[in-house]
């Protein structure tokens, strides 16, 4: 499929069109001006996505058509979050009609890059997950597969990240607040939802007991829709968000009465509901609004995935259940499950039975972690008080599962029992959202190779014994269209001077790079792009943070959410062994490096906002001592969000991929930094160790434990201060900390860091990778200062990032779990 067949005249038409109806403006009045003001961007940018989208919609059209047409499967993918970063220049890359918007834009003098530039990213999640999403219905779009994403329409996305005397302010994100132009309000589309209340049951004449629920109160979700492009395909599918409205906005009772506050409570506490999103990840935030937002979320969403399939069949469930598949994006949307459950036993008086083998064949469940912290549990006391019914629908789940599947399996094991149901336990009871999740799925699925493993292994073992055909792997992957084609312009098009154009469709075509990789040529042109680059990565790091770095320095990045398991802290005491190196000795004949950080922690998470603190003092002291010959400089970046990664990804030589082997999933940044030509230090963990496979020993930097490691240190007991007394290095920059080296005046102010790797018993064993970590991180020095060894590593490491591509993440999910038919 070539462009979308819109010329550049008529382009311009539509954008000076939407110019003079978006502000009342008028196109004469700014192209009169000799210069277009910063100010103009914005309503440049408005028009022009709104004359894309006005392309994009009647494809949209013709799509939902065929997909109606052809009556095919399609997959629903529901998911508490997405970060989209920003729409326009990912829209025109995939319409093919970059060029010709440039174009379109010349009359009015106008930059299309400088446009693309314009808008708030969509940061409707936290990490990972939300970006996983993302490229999921990018590849999915690409690959002509039906598919609707289903998600919250937040007000505020994640908050924008800023430092003040060093430490993380946190602001609202206001994404709306100029303008979003790629969404689209379908109110005749609200659903109602009904929470709290009670049920009573009523026994019916044939002896059969009914229950009735009367909820207490009743909110309407409206969507709004976001149009999601393939590249080069003729598909173009939706993402439809759920507002919380009130199903009475006004109270004219209470406003007649002059209590006028009062009067619109109602819309207060329903739109309280898609407020804002949870800023926490790998936590369970435990709170009423998430829980409640969880269910608002997925009643809208199972309501509406009925009734776009009724509005062609009909009520036909079995149709239905050919037709239909949910996939659940973690645990978050699990109470999708029970309200499926619930409607087809209440509404429509279909059998437990029945009922249950639809569910059964409908729903499918992503895992994305093992951390215990993080496998979500609600209180059956929420649970009664907020959805009284589907708690009724869950014991009864939970006693079929004991009694016609544990209990054959392992006869009067109550040990196994306990371990296996549905219900924890003790002072509190509570509802392990996970084991609901796997008991009703036909299949889970881990993110990675030895992450699924290990879900089999450690996580899940006694349901991989009971089922085991239902636990399986599909390996994460990035979509290359953002992440190279977009954000990497001038490797985009170096690549495709050497191989078929076809690369951002079929990535594996990459590897024929490797025959280059040898070549001075190729070799020169490739790293004269990465410092092209960095140059401009440079110009964005002194505007953020004042800090002059030089593009001649080795650029080592670590981006990614603020975690311990992810261990920023062991990259900083790399730093710290190095700054005292160098102060030892000014001479070391080490490359100039700059570590670049970008990382948001939770607002709650007290260590993780003290580590940001303590590099960031680190980072003033290192970055203005003269003494060490600028051969090293540290800097954090505020708001890392999907925009800033688009900056730095291109730009890095390094990729620090350190978590503590068997805590990071999969990872997808370092598929994201390895595709751009970064090498990768890191551990054998998640997508680490295919990652490795696909590059070779030679093109990747392995340190530390591994999984099997890891385990016996800990059954051995693991002592920390073993490694304190031992490394005299170690010893000196830990009690750095607690000096006023680094904060003059205050001493422990950055002891916290201290506590938790020592008397806090390093929980994720930073200190037992300490030292294979930097004689990683010196093997790789050495590496750098071969130019010609790099620039193979880099060129290969690119090359072989085929496999993960998210295309082929989606391939599997059709093969092994979805069972869809492209559309096309
Ligand atoms: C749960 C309950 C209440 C509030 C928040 C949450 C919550 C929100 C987000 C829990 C977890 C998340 C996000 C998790 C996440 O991003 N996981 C990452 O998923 C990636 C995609 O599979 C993997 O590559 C990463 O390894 C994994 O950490």
């Amino acid at each position: 499929m070539a462009n979308s067949n819109i010329s550049v005249n008529e382009l311009t038409q539509r954008i000076s069109y939407h110019l003079q109806f978006l502000q009342g403006d008028t196109v004469a009045a700014r192209t009169d001006a000799n210069s277009v003001f910063e100010s103009d961007h914005n309503a440049y940018w408005q028009a022009t996505s709104l004359a894309i989208n006005d392309v994009i919609i009647s494809k949209l059209q013709t799509t939902r058509a065929r997909q109606l047409q052809s009556g095919v499967r399609s997959v629903n993918y529901l998911s508490l979050e997405y970060l989209m970063g920003r729409m326009l220049s990912n829209n025109l890359h995939n319409l093919d009609l970059y060029d010709v918007v440039e174009k379109a834009l010349q009359p009015f003098g106008v930059e299309l890059a400088d446009l693309c530039e314009q808008g708030a990213d969509l940061a409707l999640g936290n990490g990972g997950l939300g970006r996983l999403a993302a490229c999921f219905l990018d590849s999915l779009a690409t690959l002509d597969y039906p598919a609707t994403g289903y998600g919250i329409h937040y007000q505020h996305g994640l908050f924008k990240q800023s430092f003040k005397n060093c430490r993380q302010v946190e602001k609202p994100d206001l994404w709306r607040e100029f303008g979003s132009p790629w969404e689209i309000c379908r109110p005749e589309s609200a659903k109602l939802v009904p929470l709290y209340g009670h049920v009573e049951h009523q026994t019916e004449e044939d002896g059969t007991v009914k229950s009735l629920w009367y909820p207490g109160v009743t909110f309407k979700g409206i969507p709004w829709d976001i149009a999601i492009v393939g590249y080069n395909s003729n598909t173009v599918n939706v993402l439809r968000l759920w507002e919380g409205k009130a199903l009475k906005p006004f109270d004219w009772d209470l406003f007649n009465r002059g209590d006028y506050l009062s009067a619109h409570h109602n819309n207060v506490y329903a739109e309280s509901v898609s407020k804002v999103l949870y800023p926490n990840d790998e936590h369970d935030a435990g709170k009423e609004l998430r829980f409640i937002q969880q269910y608002f979320f997925c009643a809208c969403s199972i309501q509406d995935i009925i009734a776009r399939h009724q509005a062609t069949h009909g009520v036909d469930w079995q149709a239905f259940a050919k037709d239909t598949v949910i996939q659940l994006n973690d645990t978050h949307p699990t109470i999708a499950i029970l309200e499926l459950q619930r409607i087809l036993l209440d509404d429509y008086q279909m059998s437990w039975d029945d009922a249950w083998a639809l569910c059964q064949s409908v729903f499918a469940y992503t895992n994305h972690t093992l951390l215990p912290e993080a496998l979500e549990k609600w209180s059956t006391k929420l649970f009664e008080r907020v959805l009284p019914r589907h708690l009724e629908i869950l014991y009864h789940i939970n006693e079929d599962f004991l009694n016609k599947q544990v209990n054959v399996k392992w006869p009067h094991d109550f040990q196994m029992r306990a371990k296996l149901s549905i219900i924890e336990e003790g002072a509190e009871r509570m509802v392990r959202m996970a084991h609901l999740c796997v008991v009703t799925a036909h299949k889970v699925n881990g993110v990675a190779e030895i992450h699924s493993k290990l879900v089999k292994s450690d996580l899940f073992p006694e349901f991989n014994a009971l089922w085991p055909d239902k636990l399986t792997n599909v390996t994460n992957g990035i979509t290359p269209r953002r992440w190279l084609k977009a954000c990497n312009p001038k490797l985009s098009a170096l690549i495709s001077q050497h191989i078929s154009q076809d690369w951002p469709k079929d990535l594996a075509s990459l590897t024929q790079l490797s025959d280059m990789a040898n070549d001075t040529g190729f070799q020169q042109a490739f790293m004269a792009i990465k410092r092209e680059n960095k140059v401009v990565l440079a110009k964005d790091i002194l505007e953020l943070t004042g800090v002059t770095v030089s593009p001649d320095a080795i650029f080592d990045v670590q981006i990614k959410r603020l975690h311990e398991y992810k261990r920023q802290h062991l990259n900083f005491l790399h730093i710290l062994a190095l700054y005292n190196r160098l102060l030892e000795n000014p001479d070391l004949p080490i490359h100039p490096r700059v570590f670049i950080f970008g990382a948001k922690a939770a607002p709650g998470y007290h260590l993780a906002k003290e580590i940001i603190y303590a590099i960031n003092k680190v980072a003033e002291k290192i970055n203005n001592d003269t003494t060490i010959q600028d051969k090293l400089k540290v800097v954090f970046l505020p708001n890392y969000r999907v925009t800033l990664a688009e900056k730095i990804i291109p730009a890095a030589d390094v990729s620090e991929q350190i978590s503590t082997a068997g805590k990071e999933a999969s990872g997808t940044g370092n598929m994201k930094l390895a595709l751009n030509g970064a090498i990768t230090i890191g551990t054998l963990d998640g997508a680490n160790i295919e990652i490795a496979e696909e590059v070779g020993d030679d093109n990747i930097f392995i340190f530390g434990n591994t999984v099997e490691e890891v385990k016996a240190i800990r059954a051995n007991g693991y002592n920390p201060f073993e490694f304190y007394e031992k490394n005299e290095e170690l010893r000196k920059i830990l009690d750095w900390l607690d000096s006023d080296f680094f904060t003059p005046g205050h001493p422990h102010e950055l002891s916290a860091l201290k506590h938790s790797v020592l008397d806090g018993g390093d929980p994720y064993l930073a200190l037992a990778d300490f030292e294979s970590y930097v004689e990683s991180q010196q093997a790789l020095d050495l590496a750098y200062k071969d130019k010609a060894r790099w620039a193979k590593m880099a060129i290969l490491n690119t090359a072989l990032m085929g496999k993960f591509n998210s295309d082929r993440s989606i391939r599997d999910y059709v093969e092994n779990i979805w069972h869809l038919k492209p559309c096309d």
